[in-house]
């Protein structure tokens, strides 16, 4: 009988669903032995030698490392990087430059140190266990380049979902034989790449089973008050011209069946408690066809009786007074609405797909529904390519006119910095515009590389970044800075 140890690596807490969907699937289609290591669960002093005591007792057949986030910053407003970073590249205050550089220097160790520890587990394990290393997980599926040439050669990489190519690797086939996968290896400096020739058959899978799952993996119940993730599809039809997630899980829309994930979040529910949960599509409701779909998913969920709260990467462009209404009586935590921008030209330029005009008629139905008062969440990226002042009043216009749906203390606009990132238009047109070099590193955490990564060109860098500075000094404010940073904007746009 063969077996695995699968092990989550460190970062900020946050519930291992791909390890999890991973041990489900094998073990409903063989009697593969399985075990999986939480390392974020672990002081970072225990870590390898935990690895190493499971190593030892397991003595698995397979290790699967599962690596999920390497960016550890992110531009959005309330990250302290973000301020940080303004306040070394724009701030007008030698203090504020020198703290901020100070903290930069701090938050790019962090950052290194975490891949380089990643890494160090990945290598270290290969002196010294001489059987199967596979490394997958979304961080590895947006850097399989930069990170296969990190790894000892003999590790064998996996892009996007990792159910039937782990089963071919469980029946012992060889790298040579798995290049109908999207697998990644090295041959000295070659970089050796499969294709997906197949879609994992997401519509055949059956109910999770927690009896089973609690059983691999015993840390479960830390993340009892969590949120739990279910993926209810993937694939996502959009080309949003800065998203990877069409890379990580392809275009095509698959679907898990509705009646199998209630089933799932009512067990939950039900069985162990959970009240918290993530629906961690690439986003919950894209397109059309996703519709009807969530809307089943979520009318079981209501008819189940379940006291939950969920979230979601949701677009509201197409929903209809059925859906609004399932979403608001099911308990969405918040409306949650990736505009990115509030002006249509600069929408349409980054083939965001929406139109403005549907995005209002889905307000109003939501009001409609009995929308009850949560928080509405507006994500915008100022500063996006192409933008104009026009373009920026346009996108406080469409603030306002969200206001008037939902009320001014309802609605967040909340903001951050285009990041570019690889297999994206966006990346291609950073380059084309010189803003890049097509040779860029991009896990090269420099602070001047960082100031790249993060999109935000002249003219408009420097005012949107003090007045965030601007708003940021103020407690009051702090608590809805977009709208803040919005308002001061106008004023500012207004001056002339
Ligand atoms: C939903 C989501 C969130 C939700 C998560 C909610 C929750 N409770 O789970 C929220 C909004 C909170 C979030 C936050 C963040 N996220 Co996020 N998120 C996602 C998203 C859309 C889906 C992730 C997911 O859970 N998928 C479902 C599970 C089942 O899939 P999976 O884990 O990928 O596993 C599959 C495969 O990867 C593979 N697999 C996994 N492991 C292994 C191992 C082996 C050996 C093999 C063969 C295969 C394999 O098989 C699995 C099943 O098919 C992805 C983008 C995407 N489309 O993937 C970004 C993504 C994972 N997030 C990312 C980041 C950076 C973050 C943040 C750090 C952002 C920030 N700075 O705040 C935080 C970190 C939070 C934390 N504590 O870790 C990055 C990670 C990569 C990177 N660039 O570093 C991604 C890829 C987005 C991106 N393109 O940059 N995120
Ligand atoms: S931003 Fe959302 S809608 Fe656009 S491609 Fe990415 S997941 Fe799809």
């Amino acid at each position: 009988m063969t077996s695995i140890l699968y092990v989550w690596m460190p970062t900020e807490k946050i519930y291992p669903g791909g390890p999890i969907y991973l041990t489900d699937y094998v073990h409903k289609k063989t009697d593969t032995e399985q075990k999986i290591l939480d390392l974020s669960l672990i002081d970072k002093k225990d870590r390898m030698k935990k690895l190493r005591h499971e190593i030892d007792t397991f003595d698995p057949d397979i290790i699967a490392f599962s690596w999920r986030n390497i960016q550890l910053f992110s531009p959005k407003q309330d990250d302290p990087s973000l301020e940080n970073a303004f306040k070394f590249l724009y701030s007008q205050n030698p203090v504020d430059k020198i703290t901020a550089a100070l903290f930069g220097v701090k938050s790019i160790l962090r950052s290194v140190t975490n891949t380089q520890e990643i890494v160090g587990y990945i290598n270290k394990t290969r002196e010294s266990y001489d059987k199967k290393i596979i490394v997958g997980g979304s961080a590895f599926s947006v850097f399989p380049d930069q990170i296969i040439t990190k790894l000892k050669e003999g590790i064998i990489g996996i892009t996007g979902e990792g159910e039937d190519v782990i089963l071919k690797i469980i029946e012992g086939r060889e790298k040579e034989e798995l290049l109908d996968e999207r697998i990644v290896y090295r041959k000295g400096k070659e970089i050796i790449k499969g294709e997906q020739k197949e879609y994992v058959k997401m519509e055949d899978f059956t109910k999770l089973d927690f009896e089973y799952i609690k059983e691999t993996f015993p840390q479960f119940k830390e993340y009892e008050n969590s949120y739990i993730g279910i993926q209810t599809k993937r694939g996502c039809p959009y080309g949003c011209i800065f998203c990877s997630y069409p890379f990580i899980e392809g275009k095509r829309l698959r679907f898990k069946k509705p009646d199998i994930l209630a089933e799932e979040v009512l067990t939950l529910h039900q069985n162990y408690g959970i009240k918290k949960f993530w629906f961690t599509d690439s986003n919950f409701i894209s397109a059309k066809k996703t519709i009807p779909h969530c809307n089943e998913f979520l009318r079981r969920i209501i008819e189940g009786g379940a006291d939950i709260e969920w979230g979601g990467y949701i677009r509201i462009d197409f929903i209809n007074q059925e859906l609004a209404k399932n979403m608001v009586d099911s308990g969405i935590k918040h409306f949650e609405l990736s505009l990115t921008s509030g002006s249509q030209r600069v929408a349409d330029f980054m083939h965001m797909g929406f139109k403005l005009k549907n995005v209002y008629k889905a307000c109003e139905m939501i009001k409609d529904a009995g929308y009850n008062n949560q928080e509405v969440i507006i994500n915008y990226s100022l500063n996006a390519p192409t933008e104009t002042k026009e373009s920026l009043q346009e996108s406080i216009d469409t603030y306002r006119k969200i206001c008037g749906y939902f009320g001014e203390e309802n609605v967040k606009p909340y903001l951050f910095f285009l990041g570019i990132q690889p297999h994206t238009r966006l990346e291609e047109y950073a380059i084309e515009n010189k803003m890049i070099s097509p040779d860029y590193n991009p896990l090269a955490i420099t602070p001047g590389n960082a100031k790249k990564l993060i999109y935000n060109p002249p003219p408009f860098n420097k005012l949107i970044a003090r007045i965030y500075l601007g708003v940021m000094k103020k407690q009051d404010r702090r608590e809805n800075i977009g709208k803040h940073v919005l308002l001061e904007l106008e004023k500012k746009l207004k001056r002339p």
